[in-house]
């Protein structure tokens, strides 16, 4: 039987299980979150996403070049984690072959009243996304924890800047339904 016989508890000198990232990294994802909010990944490589936001609170915003921390928890069981030029924080559990998601988002206070202000393309106002976030206010934090379904899933090759290129609103009608 496929039990547990590869994963060792985690210590102080062998800290990080071992480390397959071959089943996300260089694959784009589609996928909806149980609030109706679609969003758009992809893991460009072991340390970066570029993403686009269909629809939701800051849908039209996209990112390229996200620095993230990305890890395999188990076989299938992916996390990705970061923090935004804004101030929000996002974690992220994959489970492709689940066709599942989970996320948590955690949204400065600033961005739950103006979440407008963060709907552009981010790489060509950094600076002015600092400027907010130092502004805040902060507190309290607007969290958004949902589970989502994955409906698109797909290889398209590591650090490729085809893949998330143009913003979410001048994509042909119905781009991001395609499903697989
Ligand atoms: C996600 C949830 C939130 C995601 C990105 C965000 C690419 C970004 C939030 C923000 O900065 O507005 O699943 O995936």
């Amino acid at each position: 039987m496929a039990v547990t016989t590869d994963i060792r508890p985690t210590t102080v000198e062998s800290p990080v299980p071992p480390q397959d990232l071959s089943g996300i990294v260089g694959h784009r994802f589609i996928y909806t979150y149980a609030n109706g909010w679609q969003y758009e990944m992809y893991v460009k490589n072991a340390s970066t996403i570029d993403y686009r936001i269909h629809t939701g609170h800051v849908g039209g915003r996209w990112v390229k070049d996200q620095k993230v921390d990305l890890v395999r928890l188990t076989e299938g069981v992916y996390k990705v984690s970061w923090t935004e030029p804004t101030g929000t924080s996002v974690s992220v559990n994959v489970v492709p072959a689940e066709r599942v998601l989970h996320g948590v988002i955690f949204f400065p206070h600033w961005i739950k009243e103006h979440g407008e202000r963060t709907v552009l393309f981010q790489s060509d106002h950094l600076d002015e996304m600092r400027a907010y976030r130092d502004a805040g206010p902060t507190y309290p934090i607007f969290e958004v924890p949902e589970f989502a379904h994955i409906t698109l899933f797909e290889y398209v090759g590591e650090d490729d800047e085809s893949v998330v290129a143009i913003a979410p609103g001048d994509l042909p009608e119905g781009w991001s339904d395609r499903t697989n």
